[in-house]
């Protein structure tokens, strides 16, 4: 199978995930997409005209898109070492954790993009509820302490890349999970999913440098007015780039304060 991905893409990285507990790494080849440039007729016509990423090419049958529905796929055509749980209603407890993953994402997206001040506040209460109501799931449905059951899987995989890129809130948005016992379960699990070792794909200092032009508004590989090059560019790359501005309501930095040209 051929994946077409973005690298620093959260969607992709589930996938990332799943292969790497599978030990699969050489099940897919990873076919890079620059995220800067037109997206082109390939991805185009693999995704029916979509374009968004990942989408993966099954040799002989029909190309699939959208990440949750292509980390069923692998986790049926591979089952061993099972990732998702095999008792379905065990499934059906993770299921319902992973049902929380589209308001979750909406909301901390809809946050880093957001160029309002004034509205910075009702972003915040909307994450926040957010991680309530997956706080609320875990207590009730876990039966896990730490981990969603006894040690990283399903639910993990999908909501791990989603805790790493919304560092892009802790340093845009100073946003950090209140000391409060409604908090408390989901604190327990974003840290243990954040330390997983197989999880490591991408790194807060990535992160906040590429999605630079997130938090000015600017999301999908689009430029900011005023910009030439964009904070998702291969090159220069990211390390040798420094920390942009944490002040997104400010003044926009350049391409050359970015260190892009
Ligand atoms: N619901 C999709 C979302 C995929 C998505 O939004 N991917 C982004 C990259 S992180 C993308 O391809 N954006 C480019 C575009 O839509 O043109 C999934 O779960 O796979």
């Amino acid at each position: 199978m051929v994946m077409h991905h973005i690298p620093v893409c959260p969607f992709s990285q589930r996938v990332e995930i799943l292969l790497a507990l599978k030990g699969l790494g050489d099940a897919v080849e990873f076919r890079v997409v620059d995220i800067t440039k037109p997206r082109g007729p390939v991805v185009h016509e693999l995704t029916k005209g979509t374009n968004a990423l990942p989408v993966v090419e099954v040799p002989g049958r029909t190309p699939i898109k959208e990440s949750l529905v292509i980390l069923e796929m692998i986790e049926g055509m591979y089952p061993e070492p099972p990732v998702a749980r095999t008792d379905p209603h065990e499934h059906a407890l993770e299921s319902l954790m992973v049902a929380q993953q589209g308001e979750f994402v909406a909301a901390g997206y809809s946050m880093v993009l957001n160029q309002d001040p004034r509205k910075a506040g009702d972003h915040r209460e909307r994450l926040l509820a957010s991680y309530r109501a997956m706080n609320d799931v875990l207590v009730g449905y876990a039966p896990g302490d730490t981990f969603f059951f006894d040690r990283f899987g399903w639910a993990e995989v999908v909501f791990t890349p989603m805790f790493m890129r919304f560092w892009f809130l802790d340093y845009y948005e100073d946003f950090v999970l209140p000391q409060a016992p409604d908090y408390e379960r989901v604190r327990r699990w974003r840290e243990a999913c954040l330390a997983e070792p197989v999880a490591q794909q991408v790194d807060f200092e990535q992160i906040v440098k590429l999605y630079y032009d997130y938090a000015k508004g600017a999301g999908n590989g689009a430029l900011p007015s005023g910009r030439q090059r964009s904070s998702f560019a291969f090159e220069p790359h990211w390390r040798d780039r420094p920390m942009p501005p944490g002040d997104k309501y400010g003044r926009s930095a350049t391409d050359a304060e970015l260190g892009l040209v």
